[in-house]
């Protein structure tokens, strides 16, 4: 008997209308960001052949030298997203201050936040990278948008997901009542449900860390790996293994579909920086993706979805996957706090 693949038109249209879920503007919202991302899809596997690979002798608002396709993917989202009435305004890492829906088009109800292709130190070597993205509503009661409208905590999120470049093209999703994955047919040129309630196993073997920055690394860090590295010698009586892909949505993409814990913490080489990964459009969106899958998303000392933000590209500590590994860290984390308050 064949599966039957609905598509995620199909998936929307009954998460809209069996559910209730999802309400038309939020659905359209979400079909817009997927045919964004089947374009920048096509973009990306060009490669050399599209003369989109290499630098595009510009830096981002984070000082970061942007590639061409860094500005092709947030041009795409843009221009995609701009005209169709569902939303306020958008706000990108690639760009400054928000980006508001001009006048010439309606103003909708919903704010878009992404990172346009999240990895892009990969493009150059052909490893996978991605597109991701977080939904919030506009808040009522006062006139225009403003950058504090998107300061809101991931706990408001009406939608995320990401889209990873890779083997296949994958759109991963939430709207809150747990993940599906979606896999770009390129002949029929949609994206076909492949996965449903997607589920993180709550234990693990495989961490991913950058292993070259571990003398930077917080004590609490220090503990986790070292004990990991210790294997069947050590108190965890298992050994373990390592991935860094230095692609979140790569690494993110394994961790939701064989389980693992994703490391990105807080290090000494820039201290006065909470951590590298964003809050905004990146570890919301992923923590959110991570806990609808029975995973959990911390800063190694709070829920990252509970963080009350303060400015738009903040950035944050990220320990995220597996449930009980990353209740582990947190609680290393916490018991350190509770030490030096004691000493
Ligand atoms: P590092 C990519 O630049 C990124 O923002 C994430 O996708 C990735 O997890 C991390 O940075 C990699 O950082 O310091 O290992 O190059």
């Amino acid at each position: 008997m064949t599966v039957r693949r609905d598509s995620l038109t199909r998936y929307l249209v009954e998460k809209q209308r069996v559910d209730g879920r999802i309400p038309p503007q939020l659905r359209l919202l979400l079909e817009v960001v997927a045919r964004a991302c089947k374009r920048i899809s096509f973009a990306v596997n060009k490669g050399e052949l599209g003369e989109v690979m290499g630098s595009a002798g510009s830096e981002n608002i984070q000082g970061e030298v942007q590639k061409k396709l860094d500005i092709i993917a947030n041009e795409t989202l843009i221009e995609a997203n701009e005209w169709g009435g569902h939303l306020a305004a958008m706000a990108s890492e690639e760009m400054e201050g928000i980006y508001v829906v001009p006048n010439r088009y309606p103003q909708g109800e919903y704010l878009l936040m992404f990172d346009p292709l999240d990895g892009s130190s990969n493009i150059d070597v052909n490893v996978s990278i991605g597109t991701i993205f977080s939904v919030l509503k506009k808040p009522e009661g006062h006139p225009g948008i403003h950058d504090s409208d998107f300061l809101q905590p991931g706990t408001q999120q009406v939608a995320a997901g990401y889209c990873i470049y890779g083997p296949q093209t994958t759109l991963v999703l939430t709207v809150g009542d747990g993940v599906s994955m979606f896999t770009l047919d390129r002949e029929q040129g949609s994206f076909i449900l492949t996965q449903d309630n997607v589920k993180v196993p709550e234990d693990t073997k495989e961490f991913a860390i950058n292993m070259s920055n571990m003398r930077h690394w917080d004590a609490p860090v220090k503990r986790y790996i070292d004990e990991c590295l210790q294997g069947t010698e050590g108190p965890r009586g298992k050994d373990f293994n390592m991935r860094w892909i230095a692609s979140m949505v790569s690494d993110v993409h394994r961790i939701l579909t064989r389980g693992g814990i994703f490391m990105y913490p807080w290090d000494k080489r820039e201290p006065h920086k909470p951590g590298k990964l964003r809050l905004m459009y990146e570890a919301n969106p992923m923590g959110w993706l991570i806990e609808q899958a029975g995973g959990m998303a911390t800063n190694g000392r709070q829920r990252i979805l509970e963080i009350e933000p303060t400015q738009l590209h903040e950035r944050v500590s990220v320990i995220l996957g597996s449930k009980n590994e990353v209740q582990r860290v947190t609680d290393y984390h916490l018991e350190a706090d509770r030490a030096c308050a004691q000493a």
